[in-house]
């Protein structure tokens, strides 16, 4: 039974952007209800875009960046879904947010959607409706991007719904050196200096970049750094190459799953925290995903049992 608004799976896949469009709007609305919950089930297991995360400090040209790469990767052939959240829109609680989503693109090419989403109140911040809206687009379009502007948490945070984590620096000391100094908890998988064709101080910065990154522990994935301006469109080949190399890395030895798997528990017991307070992962019995499982069966049973 779907309601007003409401869409399955099967409706969704073939309905293009005004479908999805009136998807999100209806998750929006009513986040906990079983056609919500129906449509995210299925679209989980249906994944096939690798979702980029584009964080940084307001102003440093992530937006614009965006618009570059959307044309780049349309260019290929590849279609794009873009999902801006704004921290700063929640005494709205809607997603209105227009101002923050300055990504250029063609309203009327079907291969790029965009949309702004409301970090709400409610449910915290990008844990609640952030993620179930990129469950959706990461399956209906090639690449999946996540813009969010990168104050305190949400740098952290955007790792709990990315695959690939994208921070964006400005060219010129501070940024370079409080990036440094924030002492990184979780590094990004690419840094980008951005607004390159403002000359050495880019420069400058990828050396100050790397340097501060030279101390901390990557992984077996070194992470890149590169200039690149946006205005220019200078040095996007290197950066779409380190997102697909990205990719490629991701795809060996089922990280890209293991990683798919830890935002998904991550998301459960927040989302479950949230809702119920401290004590809400005791009482719902601590579910625990099992490989490939999509949050939302537990959390419906959760909902039923709790709510
Ligand atoms: N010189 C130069 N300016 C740029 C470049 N990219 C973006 N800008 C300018 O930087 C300003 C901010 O750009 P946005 O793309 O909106 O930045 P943003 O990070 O998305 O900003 P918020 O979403 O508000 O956090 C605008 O005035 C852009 O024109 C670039 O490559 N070179
Ligand atoms: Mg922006």
């Amino acid at each position: 039974m779907t309601g007003p608004g409401l869409i399955d799976w099967a409706t969704l896949r073939g309905g293009g952007k005004p479908a999805l469009a009136r998807a999100l709007s209806a998750i929006e609305r009513d986040p906990e209800g079983d056609a919500a919950l129906d449509l995210l089930e299925a679209a989980y297991g249906a994944a096939r875009a690798q979702v980029v995360g584009i964080t940084g400090p307001p102003g440093v040209g992530k937006s614009t960046l965006i618009g570059a790469l959307i044309a780049e990767w349309r260019r290929a052939g590849r279609t794009v879904g873009v999902l801006a959240v704004d921290p700063s829109s929640r005494v709205s609680g809607g997603a209105l947010l227009g101002d923050r989503a300055r990504i250029a693109s063609d309203p009327d090419d079907a291969g790029v959607f965009i949309r702004s989403l409301a970090a709400r109140e409610r449910l915290g911040g990008l844990a609640d409706l952030a993620m179930p809206a990129a469950v959706l687009l990461r399956a209906l379009y090639d690449v999946t991007i996540v813009e969010t502007v990168g104050v305190g948490q949400s740098e952290t945070e955007i790792a709990d719904l990315a695959d690939t984590v994208l921070l964006c620096v400005q060219p010129g000391a501070g940024d370079a050196l409080q990036f440094m100094k924030a002492g990184i908890a979780e590094t990004p998988d690419i840094v980008a200096v951005t607004k390159a064709d403002l000359g050495a101080i880019a420069e400058r910065a990828v050396a100050d970049v790397r340097a501060g990154l030279g101390h901390a522990a990557g992984g077996d994935w070194a992470a890149r750094v590169l200039a690149v301006s946006a205005a220019r469109r200078t040095g996007l080949d290197r950066l779409l190459d380190a997102i697909a190399a990205h990719r490629a890395w991701l795809d060996q030895d089922d990280r890209l799953a293991a990683r798919r798997q830890r935002q998904a528990q991550h998301w459960l017991d927040q989302a479950i925290r949230e809702r119920f307070g401290r004590s809400g992962l005791e009482r719902a019995g601590r579910p625990v995903l099992a490989p490939g499982e999509p949050p939302f069966g537990p959390w419906r049973r959760t909902l039923a049992a709790l709510g």
